[in-house]
């Protein structure tokens, strides 16, 4: 029972003509409707060509039939790529050369489309899923009722590949295994009490961990149903909150929920549970929420490479500031640079091991080797302690690395693309406290010397719009004479973070 959708299979409800999912606008899909346009899917990927251990590409927006599609890919033992909405055709090219996928299926609207990426890719495969789940993807499908054989795989095999970033500034591809998915969403499952009375709220992308395997995983390991909405969007939250008993989200939901003025008690009477992760959850978030709700968050902490590593428990003290012990199964040790193993309450590398842990970067050998330990542990350069009950706190990162609204953003990539910009000598890209993001991303730039004019803010902003997706763009770029360095000559960024954080407070304050 290696693939994936047999365990979730073997789950469904007997009665397949149970709801799986549930729009806003009401439109309902059962399990029998997943059932057959899985199958359907599947069937035309196989038309087109596609088989087990190739590579697809999704950049579509969410809709029913894009989690169709990516079960699809599991049936058929075929490696789901699912690319953020928000790439830019810049960023497209490096995925779609990295990656050589046998089928790309993407948006109507997407970059992939431009003459610019499709004249070097003639011979790619492409089909289309627009945002309202129409698009050749479903037009070409064939024999609906045709049940599909899902295919034999070893616990070992590529379920998925997500892009994250790092201190390159290229993206790695962390390749994800089905026994990997298949441990994690056990473990959570089980640790969150999840059952068939369960509803769950999704306003997550489904193009990240978070929404594709964790929120979906727990739903479809239930034989349950849940509430799809496109996007987050707090009014259409607030309005579903009562039909549903479990919403997972990253810390800005919970800062926009509070915000929201028709968010009280008696919106969250069915609720059973609060999720959070991706990010940091301030712990005056976390208390507000208590106060309003009566509900304690439950953060979790997870990554792209690791799935879920930890949680705060269902049963037991939630400890806000807290990501909680090591899911049953995972092991988190704390330590120095050197690898000594520290002890309770000393603050240090986190490192993981367990099934959860994916199985190395695709095509990059180096890199997955230089993320390991020599006893196998997985590096995330994350930084943090666990107190005398085990319980973890991630209280800074050794990774030059962003979260804003839960995405990450790694700076080197921002400043390779604004240090290659005409009259710029050199810059630096640092992360400021944001009251909705949590983080906000701001450049520091030095202009060339020869150069006696000014910055152009909101024209570089525009300029950078055109290579980089809306999120990683900085907020604010200002320009300084020098940038501070060490005696090593390194960029001391906690220096620019110190001096511009406050700067960036006003000015969003006065707009
Ligand atoms: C949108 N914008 C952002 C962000 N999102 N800017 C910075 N940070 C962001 N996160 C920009 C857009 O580019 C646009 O800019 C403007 O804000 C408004 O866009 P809009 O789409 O209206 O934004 P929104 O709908 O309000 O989105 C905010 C959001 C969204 C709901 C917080 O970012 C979101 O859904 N985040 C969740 C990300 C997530 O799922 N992360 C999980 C990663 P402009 O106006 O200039 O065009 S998985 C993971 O981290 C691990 C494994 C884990 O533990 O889960
Ligand atoms: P990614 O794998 O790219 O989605 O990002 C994973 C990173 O998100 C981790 O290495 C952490 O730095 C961060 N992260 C995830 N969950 C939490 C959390 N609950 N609290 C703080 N940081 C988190």
């Amino acid at each position: 029972m290696s693939n994936l959708y047999t365990l979730f299979k073997e789950r469904f409800p007997k009665d397949l003509s149970q709801n799986f999912i549930e729009t806003k606008e009401g439109k309902r899909y059962s399990y029998h409707d997943l059932t057959l346009t899985t199958s359907a899917i599947a069937n035309t990927m196989q038309n087109a060509g596609v088989k087990k251990g190739d590579r697809i590409i999704f950049q579509v927006h969410k809709s029913p039939e894009a989690i169709f599609l990516y079960l699809a890919c599991l049936k058929l033992g075929a490696i789901s790529v699912p690319l953020n909405t928000a790439y830019t055709a810049a960023e497209l090219s490096y995925f779609l050369d990295d990656i050589e996928p046998a089928l790309v299926v993407c948006d109507p609207e997407s970059p992939i489309l431009t003459e610019q990426l499709l004249s070097k890719r003639t011979k790619m495969t492409l089909l289309t899923l627009d945002k309202q789940g129409k698009g050749t993807l479903i037009e070409n499908t064939i024999a609906k009722n045709n049940a599909q054989v899902i295919a034999i795989l070893g616990e070992d095999e590529i379920a998925c590949i997500l892009y994250t970033s790092g201190t390159t500034g290229k993206p790695k591809g962390a390749m994800i295994t089905h026994g990997n998915l298949a441990s994690n969403a056990l473990t959570v499952h089980q640790s969150w009490g999840f059952n068939e009375e369960d509803i769950l709220l999704h306003s997550l992308p489904i193009f990240h961990v978070h929404g594709l395997f964790v929120a979906l995983n727990c739903v479809l390991l239930s034989g349950t149903s849940m509430i799809f909405l496109s996007q987050f969007d707090v009014n259409d939250v607030v309005e579903c909150l009562p039909k549903t008993t479990v919403l997972m989200g990253v810390p800005t939901f919970y800062t926009r929920l509070l915000s929201h003025p028709n968010f009280i008690k008696k919106t969250v009477e069915n609720m059973r549970l609060f999720i959070s992760g991706s990010a940091p959850l301030l712990k005056e978030v976390s208390d507000m929420f208590y106060t309003r709700t009566g509900h304690r968050i439950l953060e979790r902490y997870g990554m792209s490479e690791t799935v879920m590593i930890s949680s705060n428990p269902l049963n037991g003290e939630r400890l806000p500031g807290s990501v909680g012990p090591a899911l049953p199964g995972i092991t988190v040790r704390i330590t120095t640079d050197d690898g000594r193993v520290l002890g309770e309450n000393e603050t240090g590398n986190i490192e993981v091991s367990g099934p959860n842990v994916f199985k190395g970067y695709w095509r990059k050998p180096d890199k997955t080797k230089e993320e390991f330990t020599n006893d196998g542990f997985f590096k995330t350069g994350d930084v943090g302690f666990l107190n005398e009950h085990r319980y973890l706190t991630i209280a800074s990162r050794s990774k030059d690395l962003i979260i804003s609204g839960g995405y990450n953003v790694y700076p080197k990539e921002i400043e390779i693309i604004i240090n290659g910009l005409e009259n710029i000598n050199e810059s630096a890209v640092i992360g400021v406290p944001h009251p909705d993001f949590g983080e906000a991303v701001l450049a520091v730039v030095v202009l060339d010397e020869a150069n006696d004019k000014d910055i152009d803010e909101s024209k570089l902003i525009m300029t950078l719009k055109q290579q980089l997706a809306a999120y990683k763009v900085p907020k604010r770029i200002f320009q300084i004479d020098e940038l501070p360095t060490n005696v090593m000559g390194k960029i001391q960024k906690n220096v620019l973070r110190d001096q511009y954080q406050n700067v960036f407070k006003k000015k969003i304050m006065n707009e």
